[in-house]
């Protein structure tokens, strides 16, 4: 097989608003659920906050610098919400949109092309006081959001995400309460999931409308890599339900128009799913330039033995809703420090099933990257052996999926820079670049040498 990516594949590296801007009460941006819920005791480790983060939004020149220099081609970048159209509705924050606009600028005076993600996760706090993704309007007001910025930055940037992991933002946001906004209802997550599909089919539409030209329109879904314990019938139903609410909840409509029948059928008890309107597939199907699959770890499923136990009521109970039946095992093998497991496999499966799935469909790797105990050493330095090593098996995973007819464009190394890791705040650590949060100095980690050195000569060193 082959060590060299094709030509034009793009390089990248990506961060989100809120993981890494600070500055959250500048220039006109109010709260978003994110902010609620870091002030919420108890909810964000040791207390955390996006407040100041990786203060990027001080430091972009210095960090478009950064990039430059590690000769990135691509910055996958997310717009918070509530720093350019401060109530989630209405009237545009200038100074919001001249950040992005200014960043847009530095990126293309460097030759890197700017990939905007709309919304990774940062909802105006007054949107989720209206009722948040459980209720339609605000697939609405997602959709007029993506118009506006479509027609401040669609001069600059060429590639658009709409959505970045809904199950996330569905899920641990609505159902398990461990991410914004901390409610944990099954049936408001059900009913999140599906505006979050209606929003993606809105925005592309909008930003179609919006942007001059022929933007690139895409969605990065964090889709399951899900494995069954053995190849019992049992094990195999549970590995089917969990993929239907991990994936094909969102593909489904996405990629075929139309929901699983089997998802219905699963979560009958808990919704008549009666808020999927006529028409609303039509809209979700909207035909994508990629689609955008961000991949850290597999899931380990088999039939639970015994009687389930009760569904807990507060926060940080399961994210899988009508899944009773179903025990989660942790996969064995080497682990990062989120505990998660490292299975490079579990990035060839997707990228190849999509491929069968929606052949010729171009799919972009738009995360995949591991949070290691990385520390400067004496001489200041930070070597981080484990993050090459995890990079180096996933891309290897990226040329079998190449070989075996997968159209994949770019890669997007998650993340850039150390940065807020959500729930875990900053005690987890993902970035190529090390940030020392009380000088805010970055330092590069030996990954991002490696990584430099790979997007140099395209090709995988071997070993
Ligand atoms: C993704 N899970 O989050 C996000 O897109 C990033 O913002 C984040 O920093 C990165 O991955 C690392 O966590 C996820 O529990 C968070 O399955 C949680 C899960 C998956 C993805």
């Amino acid at each position: 097989m082959t060590t060299t990516f094709p030509p034009g594949f793009l390089w990248g590296a990506a961060t989100a608003a809120y993981q890494v801007e600070g500055a959250a009460r500048e220039d006109g941006r109010t709260d978003s659920i994110w902010d609620t819920f870091c002030r919420t005791p108890g909810r964000v480790l040791g207390g955390d906050t996006g407040d100041v983060a990786s203060d990027h939004y001080h430091r972009r020149a210095d960090d478009v610098r950064l990039m430059a220099g590690l000769g990135l081609g691509a910055y996958r970048f997310s717009v918070s919400w509530p720093r350019v159209q401060p109530t989630g509705r209405g009237p545009v924050s200038q100074r919001g949109l001249d950040f992005y606009r200014a960043l847009a600028d530095d990126l293309l005076v460097h030759g890197i092309t700017p990939v905007l993600t709309l919304y990774h996760w940062d909802l105006p706090q007054e949107l989720e006081d209206a009722g948040g993704w459980p209720e339609r309007t605000t697939a609405h007001r997602f959709a007029d959001y993506a118009h506006l910025v479509g027609q401040a930055l669609g001069d600059r940037v060429p590639w658009w995400i709409t959505l970045n992991e809904p199950w996330c933002s569905a899920f641990l946001g609505y159902a398990a309460g461990i991410h914004a906004p901390g409610r944990t209802d099954d049936e408001a997550a059900l009913r999140a999931a599906h505006h979050l599909n209606l929003a993606h089919g809105l925005a592309a539409q909008a930003v179609r409308a919006a942007v001059p030209g022929r933007p690139q329109v895409a969605v990065a879904l964090n889709a399951g890599a899900v494995r069954a314990r053995t190849d019992s019938p049992e094990d195999a139903d549970a590995a089917r339900r969990v993929d239907a609410l991990a994936t094909r909840i969102f593909t489904g409509p996405m990629l075929h128009g139309a929901y699983p029948a089997d998802l219905f059928a699963d979560t009958a008890a808990l919704t008549d799913w009666s808020f999927v309107r006529d028409g609303d597939t039509d809209v979700i199907r909207h035909p994508l330039d990629a689609l955008g699959v961000n991949y850290y770890a597999p899931m380990l499923v088999s039939a639970a033995d015994g009687k389930a136990p009760p569904r807990p009521a507060g926060p940080g109970r399961s994210p899988w809703p009508a899944t009773e039946g179903v025990t989660f095992h942790q996969p064995p093998g080497r682990r990062t420090a989120m505990d998660w497991a490292v299975d490079p496999t579990g990035l060839y499966d997707l990228l190849t099933r999509f491929t069968r799935e929606a052949p010729g469909l171009p799919l972009l790797v738009t995360e995949n990257g591991a949070a290691y105990d990385d520390k400067p050493g004496a001489d200041g330095a930070v070597h981080d052996p484990e993050r090459i090593a995890y990079l180096h098996a996933h891309l290897e995973s990226v040329l079998r999926a190449l070989a075996d007819g997968a159209d994949v464009r770019g890669y997007f190394l998650w993340s850039l820079l150390d940065n807020f890791e959500w729930a875990y705040g900053y005690s987890k650590r993902f970035g190529m670049v090390y940030v020392d949060y009380a000088t805010q100095a970055r330092t590069l980690k030996s990954s991002a040498r490696w990584y430099a050195e790979l997007i140099r000569t395209g090709r995988l060193p071997q070993g």
